[in-house]
C-alpha cells in the first residue's frame, strides 16, 4: 500500500489545529503522512511559492483550508481584500493540484457564501442560485468559484476535486483579535476583559440574528472522513441540523455565564450581517447517519477554559 502525502494548507489556523489534533491521535494511520502549513511556508498568494511547496511535499492528496477569514465586521472593512486574496490562492492552489496531478483535493466553501434572500433550510443546490449578502460579497464570490473550478477540472481533465461547506466554525485556536474575529472568539475574549474589569459582557448587533455553529473538532473528524471517502466534485455541507440554530443573544448568555460575568448582557448599536443562513445537513446525514456533534455547551466550556489557559499566547 503506497504513503499517501496529505498536504493540509491553512493547517496553522482553527479548522487546521483540531484536524492535526485529530489525526495525530484518534484517526491516525500507518500509511498516511500529514504535513500542515501556515504562512510562513510560504505565500499561496504568490504563484512560484505554491508551485515550491508542491514541488517541496509532492503531495498525493490536498486539503485546502488556507484563505484570508474573518467575522462580518473585517469582511464589511475589506470586501476588495478577502475578495483578492483568496481568489489567488484558490486558483494557485487548485491549478497546482491539477498540474502536479494531485490524486484529490478537498477545498472550504462556508454556509455564509449562500443566496441571501432564500428558502430554509438551504441546501448544497442553493449555493449560485441568489445573490450573497453584502457584507461579505467580495469573500463570497471567491469561495463560490471553487465550486466552479471543482466542476469544470473534473469535467475537462477528470480532477477528483471536491468542497465542504462548514457553517460557523469555533474552538480552541481560533483568532481572537477583536478587529477580524468572528463572533464566538470575539464575546470570549471580551467576556475574558469584562470579568477582569468587572463589567458586562457587551455584544454587538441586535443579537437577534441566528447562526449554526460547529465545534472544530467535529468538523474536523467529518473533513477527515470527507478527504479518505468522500469522491464526488459536488460540495458537500458539514453543518450542525437547523434544529440546533441559536441567536446571538442566546450563544453571548451562555458565554457570559461560562466566564462567571453576573451582570446581565449589554448591546451596542452594530450591524448584524446575514438574519439566517440555515442549511440543512440531510445529506451528510444521509451517508453518516450516526455521527454525533458536539453538543454547543460542551463546545463552548471546552473552548473558554482553553482561552482561559492560553490567554498569553493565543492569537489576538
Ligand atoms: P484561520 O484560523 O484564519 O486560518 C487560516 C489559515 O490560512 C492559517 O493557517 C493561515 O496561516 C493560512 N493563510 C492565510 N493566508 C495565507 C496565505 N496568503 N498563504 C498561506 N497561508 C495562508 O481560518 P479557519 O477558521 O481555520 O478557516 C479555515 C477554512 O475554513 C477557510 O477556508 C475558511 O474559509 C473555512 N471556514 C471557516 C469558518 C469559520 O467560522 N471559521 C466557517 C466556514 C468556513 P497563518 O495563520 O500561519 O498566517
Ligand atoms: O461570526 P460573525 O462575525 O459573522 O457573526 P457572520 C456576526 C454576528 O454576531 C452579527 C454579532 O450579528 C454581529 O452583530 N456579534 C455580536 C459579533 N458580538 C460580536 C463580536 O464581538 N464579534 C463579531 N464578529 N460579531 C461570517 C461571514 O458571517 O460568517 C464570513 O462574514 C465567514 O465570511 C463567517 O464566512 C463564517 O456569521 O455574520
Amino acid at each position: 500500500q503506497s504513503m499517501k502525502v496529505v498536504l493540509v494548507t491553512g493547517g496553522s489556523g482553527l479548522v487546521g489545529s483540531a484536524i492535526k489534533k485529530v489525526v495525530e491521535t484518534e484517526e491516525k494511520r500507518e500509511d498516511e503522512k500529514w504535513i500542515f502549513l501556515g504562512s510562513k511556508d510560504g505565500d499561496l498568494c504568490d504563484e512560484a511559492a505554491t508551485i515550491a511547496i508542491f514541488e517541496k511535499y509532492n503531495p498525493t492528496h490536498v486539503l485546502h483550508l488556507a484563505a484570508r477569514v474573518g467575522g462580518l465586521f473585517a469582511n464589511m472593512n475589506d470586501k476588495v481584500g478577502f475578495y483578492r486574496d483568496n481568489m489567488r490562492m484558490n486558483e494557485n492552489v487548485i491549478h497546482t493540484c491539477y498540474v502536479r496531478k494531485v490524486e484529490k483535493c478537498v477545498s472550504c466553501l462556508s454556509t455564509c457564501i449562500f443566496p441571501d434572500i432564500a428558502t430554509y433550510p438551504m441546501d448544497e443546490d442553493t449555493i449560485h442560485k441568489g445573490l450573497p449578502h453584502t457584507s461579505n460579497f467580495g469573500y463570497s464570490y471567491a469561495k463560490r468559484v471553487i465550486d466552479v473550478q471543482n466542476r469544470i477540472y473534473n469535467d475537462q481533465f477528470g480532477c477528483n476535486f471536491t468542497s465542504v461547506v462548514p457553517c460557523n466554525v469555533y474552538g480552541p485556536h481560533d483568532q481572537w483579535d477583536l478587529s477580524k474575529s468572528h463572533v464566538i472568539p470575539g464575546l470570549i475574549h471580551k467576556a475574558y476583559l469584562a470579568k477582569q474589569n468587572g463589567q458586562a459582557l457587551k455584544v454587538f448587533g441586535s443579537g437577534k440574528p441566528l447562526r449554526q455553529f460547529i465545534f472544530s473538532e467535529d468538523l474536523a473528524r467529518l473533513m477527515i472522513w470527507a478527504l479518505r471517502e468522500y469522491n464526488s466534485p459536488e460540495p458537500i455541507i458539514l453543518s450542525v441540523s437547523e434544529n440546533d440554530e441559536v441567536t446571538i443573544g442566546e450563544v453571548s448568555r451562555m458565554v457570559s455565564d461560562l466566564m462567571g460575568i453576573e451582570k446581565d448582557l449589554e448591546y451596542v448599536d452594530a450591524a448584524d450581517g446575514q438574519h439566517k443562513k440555515t442549511v440543512t445537513n440531510a445529506k451528510l446525514r444521509g451517508i453518516l447517519p450516526n455521527f454525533k456533534f458536539t453538543p454547543l455547551s460542551e463546545g463552548l466550556k471546552q473552548t473558554v477554559d482553553w482561552f482561559n489557559a492560553n490567554y498569553e499566547t493565543c492569537r489576538k
